[in-house]
Order: C-alpha cells, then structure tokens, then sequence
C-alpha cells in the first residue's frame, strides 16, 4: 500500500474549537483549551500516524487584529498556514455570521489548497438551524467542502479525518512515527501551568504572564520540574503568589495533577514569580520564548 503523509493547518477565529478538534485528533491533551480567547499562541504540531499515513497538524491561533508586537508573531503563524499547508481546516461555528478580516476570507475563498469549512459546536443547534447555516456557509465559501461537525462531542469527527488522509499526496513520513508533537516536554509543562492560571486569575494576569521551564530532570521513579513565572509588574506578582502563597500552591497542584497523568510519572512541581518588565514588546525575548521560530 502507497504511504500518505502532509500538513493540515486549522484556522478560524478565537474560540470556535480549533485545540478541541486537535486534540480529538491527536488524542492527547497537547493544545492549551480554555473558554477565553487568544489562549493558543504557538504553532502547535500534533502529529497522528497510521500504517499507511502521517498526518501532521497545526493549531493556529485565532484571527486577529496585530496590537503589539506579540499579536504580530502570531498572525504571523496564520499567514504561514496558507502557504505550507496540503489541506486546510477553516473552523466556523454554528451562528458566526460576521467574518471579522476580509483579507483573510479573501485568501479562503481563492485557496488553491483544498478547504474543509468545518461547521463546529452543532451540538448546540437543532436541524433547522444547521440547514440554513449549511446554505450561508456553501454561498460565502463555494470552494470549500462543509463538514457539520462537534469537536468536543466527537461528531463527524472521524469522517473529516478520512477525508483529509484522501486529499493527502502520497509521501514518506516527515517525522519519525512514534513522535507525538514537535514540541519538547517543556512546552507541554508552559502550557499545562499557563492553562491553570487563566482558569484561576482575572484576565489582566494571564496575558501578563510568561513561563518558562528552567529544569526538567528525569528520574527513574519521578520527573523534577522547576518553572519560572514571569509577570510585568511587582503588584501581578502579589497577586499571583496570593495570601500566604495560597493561590499559586493551587495553580501547582492542579498543574502537577495533569503533568503526572501526561507523563505517568510522579511530578515533583517547584514554581517561582519573577518580575520582568516588558516581555511582551521585547523582540529578544519573544524570541527566546519560541515565538519567532
Ligand atoms: P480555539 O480558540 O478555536 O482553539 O477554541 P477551543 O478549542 O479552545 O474551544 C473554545 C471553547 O469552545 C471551549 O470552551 C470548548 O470546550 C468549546 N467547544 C469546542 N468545540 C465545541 C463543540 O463542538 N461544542 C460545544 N458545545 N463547545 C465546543
Ligand atoms: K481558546
Ligand atoms: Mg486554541
């Protein structure tokens, strides 16, 4: 049998479900996956293989405006996702109507790369609905195959995989087969104690917040971790820390919690905040951060 192997890039605006349909894919809870916008900020790779198949993902982040120069590295990772990509996943949910840049729908609507408008979060509508929706989203895209789907009920889920492994040119593999994701283990500790934070602190913190993993020592019976926060401000800092450290104590049980069920490992969680004026505008550190790679 002919091995297929390429690259499917999943775009679409904040929060319609792009982490949630990659990770059903991958299997893994890889991609951060919370209800506020803006949270994925990498180019994620999730890679799935198959006997006669590689399919490598990418989880773009949402589509918006360039404010700083953060937000510009990562509209960056959405322009790339035209250009490099066999098949591209354009995730809309159920009720969007509005398309919030025209350049970009310019650029789906004229894709020579094939598209599959996934019409997400349909477990929140009846038939009636989803028919109409279907019709709107056949006008404004006519190039693109629609695909009624739920990421987090697992809906048509499988049916847009086949799909994309039969779009996928015949290829060896690109990675070797037992790689997961691209990105290392410290990657996947950032994202793991990013995600507790944006679940526990109001918003001025967590897009005030960078992490960094300075040591990750493996045992045989325990994996040593010592991460960094970093926040703009002294007061960000207080608050983070919380009322005798109360606050981030909960940040890291709930981290190791997720850190010991990925790794299968006993986790040994050490945290410290750290002042660093900045990180955001800073292109030096963007990029020793990995948001220029
Ligand atoms: P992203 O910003 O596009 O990556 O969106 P996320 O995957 O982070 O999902 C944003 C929110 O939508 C989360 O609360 C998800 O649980 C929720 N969500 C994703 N897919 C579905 C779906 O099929 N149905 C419903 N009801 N909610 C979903
Ligand atoms: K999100
Ligand atoms: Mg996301």
């Amino acid at each position: 049998m002919n091995h297929k192997a390429g690259f499917v890039n999943i775009i679409g605006n904040p929060n319609v479900g792009k982490s949630t349909l990659m990770n059903a894919f991958v299997g893994e809870k890889l991609s951060i996956i919370t209800s506020k916008a803006q949270t994925t900020r990498h180019r994620i790779l999730g890679i799935v293989n198959g006997d006669d198949f590689q399919v490598v993902l990418s989880d773009t982040p949402g589509i918006i405006k360039p404010a700083y120069e953060l937000q510009e590295s990562m509209m960056g990772f959405v322009k790339s996702a035209f250009e490099d990509a066999d098949v591209l996943l354009y995730m809309v949910e159920i009720g969007e109507q509005e398309l919030k840049d025209e350049a970009f729908f310019n650029k789906i609507t004229n894709s020579k790369i094939p598209v599959l408008l996934l019409l997400n979060k349909i477990d929140k509508s009846n038939q009636e609905q989803l028919e109409t929706q279907v019709q709107i989203w056949a006008e404004k895209v006519p190039n693109a195959e629609i695909f009624p789907i739920s990421a987090l009920e697992g809906f048509n889920v499988k049916e847009v995989f086949n799909r994309i492994i039969d779009l996928l040119p015949e290829s060896p593999a690109f990675y070797p087969k037992d790689q997961l994701t691209d990105k290392p283990e410290r990657f996947f500790i950032n994202e793991t104690i990013r995600e507790k934070i944006l679940l526990h602190y109001k918003k001025e913190i967590p897009y005030a917040v960078e992490i960094e993993t300075e040591e990750f020592l493996e045992e045989e019976k325990i994996i040593r971790i010592r991460s960094v926060i970093m926040v703009e401000r002294e007061t960000q800092k207080g608050i983070i820390i919380g009322h005798k450290g109360s606050a981030l104590k909960r940040v890291g049980v709930e981290a190791r919690k997720d850190l010991e069920a990925f790794f299968g490992k006993q986790i040994h969680l050490e945290m410290y905040v750290k002042v660093n004026k900045n990180w955001r505008s800073n292109q030096n550190q963007l990029r020793r951060f990995g948001y220029n790679n």
